[in-house]
């Protein structure tokens, strides 16, 4: 498996570039800080700016920088407030460094935030640097639908210079419910898998499992939308198959889900909490399993794909951009525990069809979502695309 890929040569001149980001585990915070690390590896000063350090960042590897954005709780204020320090750390930053681009991941806080320093650089005849702003989901699909939100999330789309959307399924989502007709592009998500340090066997020890058992792997926070009460379902409906195994990397908690878990008697299924060393489990897995409401993009089925396995997942959102039903796994209609049960036993009873999946998988992966194909994307657009657009009237 070639997990890293060659320099590609660029003739872009190089640049300074701020990315603010949430810094812990999620798929928009991996996907931005391995963008900023991709971008320092090309040459580009990377500015990352959050309020902890990222956790995938590396501090040591040239072109790398990172500023913390500190929050203070004034026992005047019932809430603590991110977005107005978050504003005075961008514009000190710039004021320090000067960045071509500043790109936010979510529109808020972080657009507005990076609006407002902007209209402060102004005021203090600061060189003004470009805001470019990802959409990963939340601020489209949960925050849009709250009043008190809509008209601040549509302002800092509006007004950023340059708008990306991490799947085609987003990007039209966020034109109807922001009734908005801002040009967005859509660059997708991109993940580099990293070699395993544990062998298959021995992870499947540790699981206390056998090398034989067909392990289906879930990777990720366990928000609602995961929907994680289906994936217990599906583990049920599977009891019969001695040799099948849930394994479930919970990102957050899973305690709320023991009472169920405890309800439905199950003795097929793993948990393990805050597991820093995914890639090991990824490829002792034999399948991924997704059974979310909805997902712009869906992070966890990219990485499970990256290490060469099959992705069973709910026909929603943005995944079908990025998992093709009967080659890289199985679509499957939303809350269809019978169909995701069916599916698994097939993968179950015929190995050949499941590598063959998998191969596919990690084919895809690579033709489309690696970091030599987005980045690439990326910086066309923050030279190019952004370069020429004018007129934002701050
Ligand atoms: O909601 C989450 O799962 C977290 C959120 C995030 O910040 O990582 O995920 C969103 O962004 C990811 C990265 O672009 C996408 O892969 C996820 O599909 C998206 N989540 C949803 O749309 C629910």
């Amino acid at each position: 498996m070639a997990m890293s890929y060659k320099l590609p040569t660029t003739n872009h001149k190089l640049l300074k570039i701020g990315i603010v980001c949430y810094p812990s585990i999620g798929g928009s915070g991996i996907v931005a800080t391995n963008l900023g690390n991709e971008l320092a590896r090309l040459g580009h000063q990377v500015h990352f700016i959050s309020y902890d350090q990222p956790f995938l960042l590396n501090l040591k590897a040239p072109n790398v920088h990172f500023h913390k954005v500190n929050i203070n709780t004034y026992g005047l204020f019932k809430y603590p407030d991110y977005t107005l320090p978050l504003a005075v750390t961008i514009e000190q930053v710039q004021k320090k460094y000067q960045l071509d681009v500043i790109h936010v991941h979510y529109a808020v806080p972080h657009a507005t935030a990076a609006l407002l320093a902007r209209r402060i650089m102004r005021q203090n005849n600061i060189p003004l640097p470009k805001i470019v702003t990802t959409l990963h989901g939340t601020d489209i699909t949960l925050l849009a639908h709250d009043k008190n939100l809509l008209e601040i999330i549509k302002y800092s789309i509006e007004r950023s210079h340059c708008v990306t959307a991490v799947s085609q399924s987003l990007k039209d989502e966020t034109l109807q419910v922001l009734k908005t007709d801002k040009p967005i592009n859509v660059i997708y998500n991109f993940y580099t898998p990293l070699p395993p340090t544990k062998s298959r066997t021995s992870i499947r020890k540790g699981l206390r499992i056998r090398d034989d058992d067909f392990l289906a792997i879930h990777l990720s926070n366990l928000r609602p939308v995961k929907r994680i009460p289906d994936l217990l379902k599906i583990a049920t409906l599977l009891k019969t198959r001695k040799n099948f195994k849930l394994l479930i990397l919970a990102g957050e908690p899973f305690a709320q889900y023991l009472p169920l878990m405890k309800k439905l008697r199950l003795k097929n299924v793993i948990v393990k909490e805050n597991v820093k060393d995914i890639k090991n489990y990824l490829n002792a897995a034999d399948a991924g399993i997704y059974t979310s409401e909805t997902e712009s993009f869906g992070m966890g089925m990219l990485e499970t794909m990256s290490y060469g396995k099959p992705v069973l997942a709910t026909k929603t959102g943005g995944i079908p951009e990025v998992m093709r039903d009967g080659q890289d796994g199985f679509l499957l209609k939303l809350g269809d525990v019978k169909g995701f049960a069916k599916k698994l036993e097939l993968l179950l009873d015929n190995p050949a069809a499941a590598k063959t999946l998998g191969q596919n998988a990690l084919k895809r992966s690579r033709e489309h979502f690696s970091a030599e194909v987005i980045v690439k994307q990326y910086l066309k657009y923050y030279t190019e695309t952004c370069k020429k657009t004018v007129g934002l009237g701050d």
